[in-house]
């Protein structure tokens, strides 16, 4: 593809959030009976995807993503275009577990290059004990493994950074949300300014599963930014409130390994004063 005409924007460098994974869900007769046609020893329906932080359109800067599924699989090669606020997705039934090269391919304005990913399809929860499998799975059992990750477009052509920066708008209520109370009812128009509607009830920690009304998260990502909710909701982890919690994380363990090399080191101490005593006290010959 030839480089769009014009110019790049110097110094300039424009983030776009996006996540990317796989959502598995082992076949069982009641909750996920396995459609006819699907060979005996496939475990699992799974999807693998991209799409927008909090379900937020991402065609505007990414065109089409292409899925490389195992050779096991007939038709490895899956091309997905993107179609506006969808998620670019594959579904797929299967039994085993590997490696899904995503390449992902930019808006002709961009002037871009595609650029490869590499994800690990997780059919299988793991961890030491059953509550850290438990972190892998959502409310309705199925097996997640999902990446928040940021596209970074450096010096974009004129032309891109105009579509990038054009203007952020709230996006459409998602399918199926209560017509009033949701935190984005369709108010559409562009740049009405980054707050929406309170609504949402506050959620919880993590991510909660139960079936509530589609809303969309609390502190009201708006579409064309760069945005991240402030809250979780059902579905979407990837918030402030997650990297606060993570934030946490780390200064308690940060604490506990401080306090761990404070004991380390007296005991180190209390030893080098006890070997001390004990060559003051041996015998001279026994001295070097
Ligand atoms: C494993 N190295 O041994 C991996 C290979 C292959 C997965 C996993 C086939 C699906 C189909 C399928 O699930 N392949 O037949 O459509 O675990």
């Amino acid at each position: 593809m030839a480089p769009p005409s014009g110019k790049r924007v110097k110094g300039i460098q424009v983030f776009r959030p996006f996540v990317y994974g796989t959502t598995a869900k082992p076949f069982d007769d009641v909750t996920n009976p396995k459609p006819p046609g699907v060979p005996n020893e496939h475990t699992h329906l799974w999807t693998v995807f991209v799409k927008g932080i909090d379900d937020v359109d991402i065609t505007y800067w990414l065109r089409r993503v292409q899925f490389k599924l195992h050779e096991t699989i007939p038709n490895p090669i899956r091309m997905i275009d993107g179609e506006k606020g969808k998620p670019f997705q594959v579904h797929e039934t299967g039994w085993g577990e590997f490696e899904i090269t995503i390449k992902l391919y930019y808006v002709a304005e961009s002037g871009e290059k595609p650029q490869t990913l590499y994800h690990h399809l997780r059919l299988h929860p793991y961890g030491r004990t059953e509550e850290e499998k438990e972190t892998m799975r959502l409310g309705g059992g199925d097996i997640i493994s999902w990446t928040y990750e940021e596209q970074i477009f450096n010096e974009p052509y004129d032309a891109f950074y105009d579509i990038l920066t054009s203007g952020a708008y709230p996006p459409p209520a998602l399918p199926g949300a209560a017509a009033a109370g949701g935190n984005n009812s369709k108010s559409g128009g562009k740049g009405s300014g980054g707050k929406s509607a309170g609504g949402g009830g506050k959620s919880k920690e993590k991510d909660q599963q139960q079936p509530t009304q589609p809303q969309r998260s609390e502190g009201g990502v708006l579409e064309h930014s760069a945005m991240i909710p402030l809250t979780n909701r059902p579905g979407q982890p990837f918030s402030r409130e997650t990297e606060q919690l993570e934030i946490k994380k780390l200064k308690e363990a940060l604490v506990k390994v401080e306090d761990l090399t404070k004991k380390m080191a007296e005991e180190v101490a209390a030893k080098d004063k006890r070997l001390q005593e004990l060559r003051a006290d041996a015998p001279v010959s026994n001295k070097k």
